[in-house]
């Protein structure tokens, strides 16, 4: 059982693409199945196998503690790793190849409680591999992409699991694909971008983390995907099987 765990800022596409995977794997004959773990989630793009919400239900959260939707949500996490132990056994019942596993749509709830690290460690799986989504609401200049690039590194720092990044949603539009991949794979053009904001209140922060980052290679080369054309699904699928010792080969 290989588990591939959905992480990613607010609105990235990580219930989209969960949905997307499963399929995906299911076209190439792979027994994938999916794990909803956002008990904030209202409607889900696919039927999960395996639901959070069977066990924690929010508006009885914020009726039984008088919390406000943000409150229960961070209750809620917590509750998930109360509940860890049923929902692994569940998970280990399906007997799949691959588990798929959609986090709460706030990255800081997997993120920086401890209740996110304990799940990631304590949810079985032989092998696990954590994606990273972001898109480009968050990498539209070169000081946002490089707060994303933090906070992939701090995911990495949290989780201390092989880390895939991914640039969703790639379908919306070619140049910013391409102006972000550039960054990645031309550090020069990210520091000749970063120089030109040094007016900006951010600009040392900013020109500091890059030198640190860029020679530490802490930057990450994304995948670009796009969960409606599913261009990049292939290299997603092959970087997967990389880091998952003796996955599968898979062809177009
Ligand atoms: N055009 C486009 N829209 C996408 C893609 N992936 C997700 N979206 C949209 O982005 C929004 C947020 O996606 P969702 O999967 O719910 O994000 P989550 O909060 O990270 O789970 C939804 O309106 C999706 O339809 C994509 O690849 N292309
Ligand atoms: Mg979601």
């Amino acid at each position: 059982m290989n588990l591939i765990f959905i992480t990613g800022t607010a609105g990235s596409g990580k219930t989209t693409l969960t949905s997307i995977l499963k399929k995906w794997y299911e076209e190439r004959e792979s027994n994938a199945v999916t794990v909803n773990l956002d008990p904030g989630a209202l409607k889900l793009p696919y039927e999960p196998d395996v639901d959070v919400r069977d066990y924690i239900d929010i508006e009885k959260i914020m009726e039984e503690y008088e919390l406000g939707p943000n409150g229960a949500l961070v209750a809620a996490s917590d509750l998930i790793a109360v509940n860890l132990q049923s929902i692994k056994e569940e998970v280990e019942e399906q007997k799949a190849d691959y588990v798929i596993v959609d986090t709460p749509g706030q990255l800081e709830l997997f993120a920086f409680r401890e209740s996110g690290q304990f799940v990631a460690r304590n949810m079985g799986g032989e092998n696990k591999v954590v994606l990273f989504l972001f898109d480009f609401t968050v990498a539209s200049s070169p000081f946002n992409f490089l707060s994303t690039v933090l906070l992939y590194n701090s995911l990495k720092l949290r989780l201390s699991l092989p880390q895939i990044a991914v640039l969703t949603k790639t379908d919306l539009s070619q140049m910013m694909t391409k102006k972000v991949m550039n960054w990645c794979t031309h550090h020069m053009v990210l520091e000749g971008d970063i120089l030109k904001m040094k007016d900006s209140e951010s600009y040392l922060i900013a020109r500091e983390v890059f030198k640190s980052f860029s020679s530490l290679s802490l930057i990450p080369i994304p995948i670009p995907v796009s969960s409606i054309t599913w261009n990049g699904m292939l290299n997603l699928g092959s970087a997967i099987s990389n880091i998952i010792k003796g996955g599968e080969e898979y062809t177009e």
